[in-house]
């Protein structure tokens, strides 16, 4: 691609996503009236699962004003938080004033600043009452959620301009019942099926309450959408890529964009007797709504790379064993990708302008923006100058990469209207803790006070905004 100066459309939406569970104090002690969550249970009773020991040790709740003005130093003009479920309906029935408090005192320190608030309703966290029930592997969950839901835009509706009612929805099935990374850790092919379908319902509901409660801001859905890229042209590899775009992204885009789950995913799984006995697929149907999301957030890392199966997958007799990439597909490691070592992840900025266009051409160019992009590195203090500040030029490399092929496919006529990075200032990252730092500013947990302090990359991202360009 040609190296030059890029202008972004008037209005780009500039800014970071960030999540409750991994930036608001939820520690030991639940301050605030909150619950406890899946993932304060699990690190109670599991400790060593986690990096280092270590869980979540944010501070957002008390210092929410001194990051709200970080942000608004790095010239955002949009912030996304996500409410913690936990903290606003602590046992499902009564609302927690204080949280309805936080959260209002949150938005409005965004508005002092003209910062946009989008709010996700779930991001990979839930209370503890809701995993006693069998989460969202029982229907019930997603109708609790539509609950919740409504609850959030009665009282913050008037500050919040974007909504979304998950965050990576395939995260959660992978998380919790396919790869043994999230809690309850289970390995259950079937249950992340079922919870797939009451994930999809509970987005449907949460819709339903959002139109009914006649705000006039705007609903969707946040996927992370690797894009499976085949091996080769064969055709056994190019039907592996299709399953996998079936797993990772259209079993909730395709359901949530056409309100049908794909009959080509209900056939494969009925085929080989993976669809839990107690869906009735038409029922769902029924019930997922024909009215589309207004718009779509795009995380994107990395490339899912797959090839064909090179050897005869056996389905245990309960089919509980089965995943995606041990079944029906296999992860493919191209020669010579380039890697981020620290996460695992290829880095191939490319794919996320071939998402773009696929958006355009497969989903009528909805209204989309790049919701998480990012680099985490381990051990950041190594690149630390002189100056003391952490000279991070491959963060600014990564990200100036992907802004040329956003820029290219807006060229293109993408409607992609903004990018968020994840995240501005250092955060927990679930089971790898604070392995690896993702944030322009660092969080620096050796100091008592948790010093943040500006990375090189904050000026240069400052500066970009300000420009509008790269
Ligand atoms: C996304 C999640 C974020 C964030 C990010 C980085 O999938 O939405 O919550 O964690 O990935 O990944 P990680 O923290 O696992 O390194």
């Amino acid at each position: 691609m040609e190296n030059k100066n890029i202008t972004f459309p008037k209005g780009f939406l500039w800014g970071s996503a960030t999540s409750a569970p991994q930036t608001e104090n939820m520690g030991p002690i639940n301050i605030g009236g909150k619950s406890e969550t899946i993932w304060e249970n699990s690190f109670k009773n599991d400790p060593d699962r986690y990096f280092e020991q270590r869980f979540c040790e944010g501070d957002f709740y008390n210092r929410y004003k001194e990051d709200i003005k970080i942000a608004a130093d790095l010239n955002f003009n949009s912030l996304r938080f996500s409410i913690s479920w936990a903290r606003l309906v602590p046992d499902g029935i009564n609302v927690n004033l204080e949280a309805v408090e936080f959260y209002k005192n949150v938005f409005n320190e965004c508005k002092k600043y003209n910062i946009k608030v989008f709010v996700v309703l779930n991001h990979f966290d839930h209370p503890m009452w809701v995993m006693e029930q069998g989460g969202w592997e029982n229907k019930k969950t997603a109708q609790d959620f539509a609950k919740y839901s409504s609850i959030a835009f009665e009282k913050f509706g008037d500050l919040v301009e974007r909504w979304v009612s998950f965050n990576e929805p395939v995260g959660i099935i992978e998380g919790q019942y396919w790869y043994d990374v999230h809690p309850p850790f289970e390995n259950n092919f079937k249950k992340g099926i079922s919870a797939m379908l009451n994930l999809n319902l509970a987005h449907a509901l949460s819709l339903q309450e959002f139109r009914k409660s006649g705000l006039s801001t705007e609903f969707g859905l946040i996927l992370n959408i690797t894009l499976a890229v085949p091996r080769s042209k064969s055709e056994s590899d190019v039907k592996a890529s299709k399953i996998a775009d079936l797993f990772q992204w259209k079993c909730f885009m395709d359901t949530a964009y056409w309100g049908k789950f794909p009959n080509e995913l209900y056939d494969l799984l009925v085929e080989r007797d993976l669809w839990p006995s107690s869906i009735n697929i038409a029922d769902y149907n029924k019930e997922f709504l024909k009215e589309k999301i207004d718009f779509l957030g795009v995380n994107y890392y990395s490339p899912l790379r797959v090839k064909s199966l090179d050897y005869e997958p056996v389905f245990d007799e309960s089919r509980s064993q089965v995943t995606p990439e041990t079944h029906f597909y296999q992860k493919y490691e191209m020669p010579g990708r380039r890697m981020n070592i620290y996460r695992g992840w290829e880095i191939y900025p490319k794919t996320i302008y071939s998402i773009l266009m696929r958006i355009k051409e497969e989903y009528e160019n909805i209204n989309c923006f790049i919701s998480e992009n990012g680099m985490g590195v381990q051990n950041e203090e190594r690149f630390r100058g002189e100056n003391g500040m952490i000279q991070d030029k491959y963060r600014i490399e990564f990200m100036a990469e992907h802004l040329m092929w956003i820029a290219q496919a807006i060229s293109e006529g993408s409607s992609c209207n903004g990018y968020h990075m994840w995240t501005y200032i250092d955060n927990w990252s679930w089971i790898n803790a604070y392995k690896n730092r993702y944030g322009f500013i660092e969080l620096d947990l050796t100091t008592p006070d948790n010093v943040r302090r500006e990375k090189l990359s904050a000026s240069w991202i400052r500066n970009v905004i300000k420009e509008n360009k790269i």
